[in-house]
């Protein structure tokens, strides 16, 4: 039901002011209030100098280099109202990772956090696309050489006139297997991700304050820290070092009442309850990007009274697309498709698996599935399905369950073992802090379990401790998949968006 024309940034900026919402908060970061109304005069201001000193065309690609801070989301607006079609990326990317996306996307202009220009200049002078590289301050002391421009520039900006299926934005794939995948986003698709999700399941209001730990790079902290929010006059507030302890600061400080984290972070979180922590402003905590497993969700419910939503999304979506609700939410379960989208489990064949059985999981939906001049679209996408990496159990009742990714499943003496299973009945055991299963190859059994753990605070490696672990493993799922190699380390191998690359632990 979008019109024609449709500029999703004015929608969450201009639009916002004209709907009453001018003097609410709409982003805080680097210890400052940002309301609507200066949110959009910023953009505007912003707008005119990538359109008239930049030379940003429609359909240039733009990619902006930061941290989550209020000025990126600003880059990222206006050159959204500029027409430009944006890549938005990590902060850690090295040289040799930017020019992979540059090349790819075609990148002709970046806008960069002045801290972090060394790695992106270095890629522009070897790139034969990208020729402008212009610095902003990260800091929002509008002391940077696009801040200095943007101040001489009136407040207001005719937008360029989007279609609504024009590409607003290139999401990459996170880099786990080295070749970057970009899938390209609309300018209605980041508006329907929030009249879907973010308002049929978090029903999202203007009082909200919204807190995370997803990059704005990643399409998961994009749509949880930046759109959702703005869609519904709420706030924002953007953490440049999201780690448990700031967030759990922050959530304190602001009474956020909305949180985008992964479960690592909701461990922390329900330890510093224990310590006098009050997390009580929260209403709705989602947890992505990692299963959660089942005693997090567990003595999170015990504690606050309330459920933790699970919910499973992809860059190729967007966003979530599989999720629990406030009034219907199962333990080790991601719950139920978000309206609008179609899943389904298909056995080895590409035919749908009975259920109860576990295939790999495809989608459907109005926000993808489209690659950006890769051969893989064939591979990954079939009748517009997008045929995930993940494996799925849909019960009798339509509850879908994660039950691997699909090189996770270890193949061991004839077996099929899901690490991720495995990983759950560790992390039960109070020795474990985190881990990460793999298969290891083995002469007898073709592969062999392995665990790779980090141990909690106190605990210390020994033969004795490899016994328990097995042991525990035994008794709370089948015997056959205890990890027959257990390997103590001070830290897993992650993605930038926190994702554990089991593929690294792989010998
Ligand atoms: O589940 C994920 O990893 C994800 C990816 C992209 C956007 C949103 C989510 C939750």
């Amino acid at each position: 039901d979008y019109p024609e024309y449709l500029n999703a940034a004015v929608e969450l900026t201009d639009a916002m002011v004209e709907k009453g919402f001018g003097d609410h908060t709409a982003l805080i970061g680097n210890g400052r209030y940002r309301t609507y109304k200066e949110l959009a005069d910023w953009t505007n201001r912003l707008a005119h100098v990538l359109s008239e000193d930049l030379g940003v065309k429609p359909g240039n690609r733009v990619l902006i280099r930061s941290a989550n801070n209020p000025a990126m989301v600003a880059c990222w607006l206006a050159a959204t109202k500029a027409g430009a079609v944006v890549v938005n990326t990590m902060p850690l990317l090295r040289k040799g990772e930017l020019a992979k996306i540059v090349d790819k996307a075609e990148v002709s202009h970046a806008l960069c956090d002045t801290r972090l220009k060394d790695e992106l200049v270095a890629c522009a002078k070897e790139s034969k696309f990208l020729k402008t590289v212009v610095g902003f301050d990260g800091t929002s002391n509008h002391d940077a050489e696009l801040d200095r421009l943007a101040l001489e520039k009136p407040v207001t900006y005719q937008a360029v006139k989007t279609g609504r299926d024009d590409v607003a934005l290139l999401g990459f794939t996170s880099g786990t297997t080295g070749s970057p995948k970009a899938t390209m986003h609309f300018h209605r698709d980041l508006l329907i991700i929030a009249d879907g999700y973010a308002r049929e399941v978090l029903d999202v209001q203007p009082e909200d304050v919204f807190v995370g730990s997803p990059p704005l790079a990643f399409t998961f902290g994009l749509g949880g820290l930046a759109i959702f929010p703005l869609r519904f006059g709420a706030a924002a507030t953007l953490l440049e070092n999201a780690s448990p302890p700031n967030l759990i600061e922050i959530i304190e400080k602001y009474k956020a009442t909305v949180c985008f984290t992964a479960p690592t972070a909701y461990r922390v979180m329900l330890r510093a309850m224990e310590e006098g922590a009050d997390l009580t402003s929260l209403r709705a905590a989602v947890s992505a990007g990692e299963t959660l497993p089942a005693p997090v969700y567990q003595e999170w419910m015990e504690k606050t009274g309330k459920p933790m939503l699970d919910g499973i999304g992809a860059t190729e979506l967007l966003h979530i697309f599989i999720t629990n609700r406030f009034s219907d939410h199962r333990p080790a379960c991601t719950g139920k498709p978000v309206s609008g989208y179609q899943v389904k489990v298909l056995d080895a064949d590409g035919n749908e698996a009975p259920r109860g059985e576990a295939g790999r999981l495809a989608v459907k939906g109005p926000t993808g599935c489209r690659y950006l001049a890769d051969s893989r679209q064939a591979d990954y996408v079939k009748d517009g399905w997008n045929i995930t990496g993940d494996s799925f159990i849909q019960d009798a009742d339509g509850y879908l369950h994660f039950a691997a990714r699909n090189d996770d499943m270890i193949v061991s003496a004839g077996y099929n073992i899901a690490g991720p299973e495995v990983e759950a009945a560790l992390l039960a055991h109070e020795a474990v802090a985190e881990c990460a299963v793999v298969g290891a190859p083995d002469e007898a059994r073709g592969e062999i379990v392995q665990a790779h753990v980090v141990l909690a605070e106190g605990q210390v490696p020994s033969e004795e401790l490899v016994k328990q672990l097995q042991n525990h493993v035994k008794a709370v799922i089948a015997p056959y998949k205890y990890p027959r190699s257990v390997v103590f380390t001070g830290a897993l191998p992650k993605t930038e968006t926190g994702k554990i690359q089991r593929f690294r632990l792989k010998s």
